[in-house]
């Protein structure tokens, strides 16, 4: 929020967040110290609330204000220590913080958990507890206190002032459509990168975020447009994610984050309290399975899908081509609540005509004939592998169907459930992802109330190894030769 109030907004508000002692044994805490002070926001106001006391025992340091002003200086903040009770004090600290230029601001603020509460202060064993035997005395004290008169404080408050700009996120088109011949072979992250920069070109409040992998990604395309689209935030995903979602709040930006779709899951925590806070914010996972090849299985993401599946509310895209992919980009850009696109590292050929239509939850059939004996469900490269399956399949004459989900959450059920039926009752998924959780899973779950419906799931079922991606599709059983060995048995 402080990084678009001083460099989007250009505007004069001040933007403050209070910060637990105990909390701040979190990294995520130093990872946003870091960032805040890495781009001068000056804007910002941090307060610790220093009250020795966490949920179970005392913090580590407890009142050890030393030791944090050392901390938050050594962060490149600027400290003021503040008897947290005394209100003049805080006043004075507030005021002196807003004159404070090219960094931002900490208040340690000394307190004491319960201050004044009769049997409570600055004692163990009070967090998130009903006051019990001491209510009556402390609700006493809390009378008194009302009544009595702060002759002492002159509390005169002033409207906000300065502007803020009027800003229209609504209704984000690409600034050109897809551009692609039938034989051209693009990666869907960098048809991201691609459509990203439309995007950004169309809306100026259209903004990239990334952890240093924007080459690779190719959230970078979006500096082509602006420079100052892009917010870098280096190897801390969580705070990655945490500025996106404070980006896209109040409706001040359209936030694309990206990484490999590994990453994400250090920032898990992060995305679950923006499905509550009603984030708007779209993650793009690249890299995600074993088709990342020779990089190995620390680099990829093979749980991302059923990660976002379970945030409440969210869209997960699983594009197969680059038009599709620009067209996810677009529909995201455009749709309330967390997005997900997964996207992938191999170039793949095109499926689609440059104006093909795309929507959420309505999946697409990419090869179908009368005589279809089996549905093919399979996602980015492994839609590529089932296409190229049922190719080897007619040569040995038996036919089937191919079906691009498109959007894994929600998924088509009802279009997956028609072809199937179409399709002689039965369902092979092919997935580059583990089979807790993903493609597969979904349909199973689309099609679990439909008799004599039978699903079979392929997916990387080990801890993956390092090869060339081909070589990796089959080792795992999920390349073209593994679909056509699963369809046999299905229909053996
Ligand atoms: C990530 C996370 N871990 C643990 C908890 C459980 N929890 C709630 S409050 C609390 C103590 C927090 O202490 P502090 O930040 O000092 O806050 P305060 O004492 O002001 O309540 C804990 C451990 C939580 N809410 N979130």
């Amino acid at each position: 929020m402080a990084y678009v109030g001083k460099y989007y907004d250009k505007s004069d508000y001040r933007v403050y967040c209070l910060v637990g002692d105990g909390e701040s044994a979190e990294g995520s805490i130093w990872e946003a110290l870091h960032f805040a002070s890495f781009y001068r926001l000056d804007n910002l106001c941090v307060v610790f609330d220093i009250n020795r006391l966490g949920q179970s025992q005392p913090t580590a340091l407890q009142h050890d204000i030393a030791t944090y002003e050392k901390r938050v200086d050594a962060f490149g903040f600027h400290a003021i220590t503040a008897d947290g009770h005394d209100i003049p004090e805080l006043i004075k600290a507030f005021h002196d913080a807003s004159q404070v230029k090219g960094k931002p601001t900490a208040i340690l603020a000394k307190t004491y958990k319960g201050k004044n509460f009769p049997g409570v202060e600055d004692k163990e064993n009070w967090h998130g507890k009903p006051l019990g035997a001491n209510s009556s005395s402390t609700l006493e004290y809390l009378r008194t206190l009302a009544k009595k008169e702060r002759k002492d404080l002159n509390l005169s408050i002033s409207e906000p002032a300065g502007s803020v700009p009027t800003v229209n996120i609504a209704n984000i088109k690409l600034s050109s459509p897809p551009e692609y011949k039938p034989d051209d072979s693009v990666a869907t992250r960098l048809a991201y990168g691609t459509a990203l920069a439309k995007l950004a070109r169309s809306n100026a409040r259209v903004i990239a975020l990334d952890g240093d992998t924007k080459n690779s990604t190719f959230a970078d395309k979006i500096k082509q447009v602006s420079a100052d689209n892009y917010i870098e935030c280096f190897i801390a995903e969580q705070n990655l994610v945490g500025v996106a979602m404070g980006a896209a709040c109040r409706d001040r930006t359209v936030a694309f984050v990206s990484t490999f779709a590994a990453f994400f899951t250090r920032a898990f925590d992060q995305i679950r309290m923006g499905a509550i806070s009603q984030t708007n914010v779209n993650f793009v996972g690249s890299h995600c399975g074993i088709s990342i090849g020779e990089d190995g299985p620390s680099q990829m993401g093979l749980e991302d899908i059923a990660l976002f599946r379970t945030v409440p509310g969210a869209t997960v895209f699983y594009p197969s081509d680059a038009v599709s992919c620009e067209r996810a980009v677009e529909l995201a850009a455009n749709t309330k609540g967390i997005c997900y696109i997964r996207t992938s590292r191999p170039n793949t050929s095109i499926l689609y005509k440059n104006s093909e239509v795309f929507e959420v939850g309505k999946a697409k059939v990419v090869k179908h004939s009368a005589d279809d004996k089996v549905l093919i469900v399979g996602g980015g490269v492994t839609l590529h592998e089932a296409v190229s399956a049922s190719k080897l399949l007619a040569a040995k004459g038996v036919h089937a169907r191919v079906l691009d989900p498109f959007t894994i959450k929600p998924l088509d059920a009802a279009g997956i459930i028609r072809n199937a039926k179409e399709a002689g009752h039965k369902i092979v998924t092919v997935e580059d992802h583990y089979p807790e959780g993903g493609l597969g899973e979904a349909v199973l779950s689309a099609v679990a109330s439909e008799k004599n419906i039978v699903v079979k799931k392929l997916a990387v079922k080990e801890i993956a190894r390092s090869g060339p991606p081909a070589a990796l599709l089959d080792m795992f059983g999920i390349s073209a030769s593994a679909i056509v060995k699963a369809v046999e048995e299905l229909l053996r």
